[in-house]
Parts: C-alpha cells; structure tokens; sequence
C-alpha cells in the first residue's frame, strides 16, 4: 500500500526548544511521571469521525478538506478502505495506539439494515487485517442513532416501536463490533434522546425506554463476552434543545434509579461541561468522587462561539486541572479520545498532523504540570487546612455520621458566636497555580 501522508515524518519528542513543526515539545511516551510512562497516563485515541470522515461541511458551506485519500469517490467500499489505511498510516505516525467509532463511520449505510450489517463485518476484517502487528486497538466503538431520518424522535426515546427496534440492532452489531476489534469502552452520546417541547412529550416514558434499551445492552454485551465498560457521554443540549444526560450529577443520578451504575462510567467530554455551564474539572471531579469517571473526549470549546466547536485543546490550565483529576482517579478505565475537529480553513494534510500534536502536547504538558501541583503541595494543603475543624472529637463525630442536632446546638450555645471560619485564599491559590504552570519546562 502506498504513503498517504507524503513527506509527513514519524512524529517523535524534541523538547521544549525544539521548533521542528512535526514534533512533540511535551509529550515523550518513555519519559516516567510519578512511577508511571507518560503513554499509560495517556491512552491517546484517534475519533474516526472527525479524522477521516469530516471534510469541514458547516451550515452554511461545502467541505474545504479532501478526506478521499486516494479513492476515486466518497461513500463507496473503495473509500472505507482508504480511511482505515489512512487512519492507521496517521496513528502509526503519531504513536497513537487507540481509535474510537460509530458504525456509520466505517461504511456508508445502505438502505438495508442487513447490508450495512455485511459492510460493518468487510470492514471491521479489513481493519483487523490491518491492524495485525501494530498494537492498534479500538478504544471504544458506539452506534450513530442520530443523523438517519429515522431518528429524528429520539432513539431510545423514540415514540415508534420500530425506530426502537432500529435503534436496538444497531447497539447489538456496534457491541459486537467492539468487542471484535478488542474495544475497552462502549459508549451511548444521547444526541437525540431529549425533547423540543414538553406539549408532545411523555418524560418518564422516554427515560424508561433508555434504561430498557441500555440494560439490553449490558446484558446482551456481558453475554458475547464484552468486559469493558459501559459509558454514558453527557451533553446537556444540541441537537435537541434539552438531552436527558444534562451533565454528569444528571446521569449519575439516572444510572442509580435504573440500577445501572454497577455496569456505567462516564465519558466525560470538555466541550460539553462547558455548554452545560461547567469546568471540565467540575464534570471530572463529580464523576470521580461518586466511582463514575471511566474516559474522556477531549476537546476544548470557544466561549466566543457558545457551540460544540470540538477544537483541539490549546488551553494548558485547563489540561493540567483535567489531568490532575485523572491522576486522582488513579488513571482512567478506558482512555482519552480526541473528540476534536480541525476548524474549516485547516484544510491540508499537514493540519491534520498539527492538530494532534497540539492536543497531544497540551495534555502531555498538564500531565508535567499536574505531578508538580501534587509535588509541591501547596494547594492540596491549603485544602487540608481548611477542613482542620473537622478533625477534632466533636467534628469525628459528626463525620462518621453519629452526632446529634441537641449536642452541635449546645457547642453552639457554649460558643455564643463561631469563630471566623478563615479564608478562602482564592487569589493566592490562583497565583500558586500560576507560579507552576508558568515555571520552565
Ligand atoms: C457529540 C458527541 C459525539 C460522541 C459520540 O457532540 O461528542 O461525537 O462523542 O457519539
Ligand atoms: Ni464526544
Ligand atoms: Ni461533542
């Protein structure tokens, strides 16, 4: 087969000073961070769709990148082929060990469910064929139930029972598919499971179709063998006006009164904490603390467009933030897939290979930055500190849950008036973290 990527070298780790375009300044898979290789703390996965698949078509204008790679047309078997070479050209350049897909990704959908079935199966041969060898992997695979037609009412929300069905089938051969191709996640992005308007919406009826339909494909997936994790991906609107899996309190809470929380993670994407009103570290954090952080998509969002722009992540505090909350995690379950685009005039091969660099870096550079916040100490003591009132008998007691209101009423009485509960210490804190990030690399 030959070179897709003409003239784009084997992406190798430079250093800081480096100014070679196709090389890492940051991200050094060898180099060991508190005990760990940077390439396990960063299970780096490539998004089929956004990679191979989109050309930069937006609303109002045709696609200004040629994806082709080679086939003579789009949306024939000729040119799934040429994407899984592509990708795995482009993986292998980088030193990306994972990729991530939905089912219509890898082929163009037939009209018969049953023929899109048989080109999921020639393409996945393919891919594995290609694969052999190479430690590529699927990180996680899940089932497109938003662009066709048929969804246009919710997948698992759907008001037809047929569209259910639909919906049913593709989750079994996207499940399937996963396991075939040695995935560790299997994720459901509800793009579509939500309402426009409550005047033609049964709420509580829709929820427990999703959880039917999810508690299936547990079932179904533990059945061909799958062991992985199940993922929920939070967004809290777009397409729909509002989406059932708001953010990652909502979903967790769903999960709990399904009974599905033993068998789900979540899929925490920055781009959508950020269009439900949080950090990403707020979406990390909650998950974290309940047992709930499985993987990540990451991207960054852009406050002055408010959409799901999908771009690279640039912004280095918010990695370090994301990544200090995955090292907390003691790493993620199933990894980091870059849900993220290149913006429309970032039209050239090259662009492409920019792109992950930069992401690649940026998470890779919050990596270094993390392992020096917990290093350095100064904010996790702060935060010791704070909660020091705590440690004291009556404030074990009310830990562990035993106190009374009668006895924290008569502290208070003895007491007349709390002591100043101190300082909240924002700005410096800010400035600690500043002074980390900041100093030299
Ligand atoms: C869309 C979602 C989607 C999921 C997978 O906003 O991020 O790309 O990650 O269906
Ligand atoms: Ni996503
Ligand atoms: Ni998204």
């Amino acid at each position: 087969m030959s070179e897709i990527f003409v003239g784009i070298p084997e992406i190798k780790y430079e250093g800081s000073s480096s100014k070679n375009p196709f090389a890492f300044k940051y991200y050094d898979p060898e180099k060991v961070i508190l005990g760990k290789k940077m390439s396990e703390h960063l299970p780096f996965a490539m998004a089929w769709w956004h990679n191979l698949c989109a050309n930069g078509t937006d609303m109002f204008g045709r696609g200004t990148a040629d994806k082709r790679f080679g086939a003579s047309s789009e949306g024939t078997m000729e040119h799934a082929k040429a994407k899984v070479d592509a990708g795995i050209e482009f993986m292998k350049k980088l030193g990306i060990k994972y990729y991530c897909f939905h089912d219509v990704d890898l082929v163009p959908e037939a009209d018969d469910i049953n023929e899109t079935n048989r080109r999921l199966d020639e393409i996945t041969d393919y891919i594995l064929e290609k694969t052999k060898g190479t430690g590529i992997k699927c990180l996680w695979g899940t089932a497109n139930m938003f662009s066709n037609p048929r969804f246009m009412n919710g997948a698992g929300s759907t008001n037809s029972l047929d569209v259910y069905c639909f919906a049913a089938a593709q989750v079994k051969k996207a499940i399937e598919l996963t396991v075939k191709l040695g995935g560790k996640g299997y994720v459901f992005w509800g793009g579509r499971e939500g309402y426009e308007t409550l005047l033609n919406t049964k709420v509580k009826f829709e929820q427990e179709n999703i959880a039917n339909l999810m508690r299936m494909a547990c079932d179904y997936g533990r059945s061909i063998g799958f062991n992985g994790t199940f993922l929920i991906e939070p967004k809290p609107k777009e397409p729909m006006k509002h989406q059932y899996d708001y953010d990652a309190a909502t979903a967790i809470g769903f999960l709990k009164e399904y009974g599905l929380d033993k068998d789900f993670k979540m899929n925490i994407e920055a781009n959508h904490a950020t269009l439900a009103g949080h950090t990403f570290q707020h979406e990390l954090r909650i998950s974290r603390i309940n047992g709930m952080l499985g993987s990540i998509d990451a991207n960054q969002g852009d406050v002055m467009l408010g959409w799901d722009t999908d771009c690279f992540p640039s912004n280095v505090y918010d990695t370090t933030l994301a990544m200090y909350e995955i090292v907390k995690n003691g790493g993620l379950p199933v990894g980091i897939n870059f849900d993220s685009k290149n913006r429309r005039p970032s039209n050239t091969y090259e662009d492409m290979f920019h792109a992950f660099i930069l992401g690649m870096d940026s998470f890779a550079l919050g990596l270094i930055k993390a392992a020096e916040i917990i290093e350095d100490g100064r904010i996790e003591k702060n935060i010791e500190d704070k909660y020091s009132s705590f440690n004291s008998e009556l404030g074990k007691k009310v830990r562990e849950g035993k106190a009374t209101l009668e006895e924290l009423a008569g502290r208070a009485s003895e007491l007349k008036a709390p002591s100043d509960p101190g300082s909240g210490k924002q700005e410096y804190l800010e400035g600690v973290l500043n002074n980390i990030i900041i100093a030299n690399n």
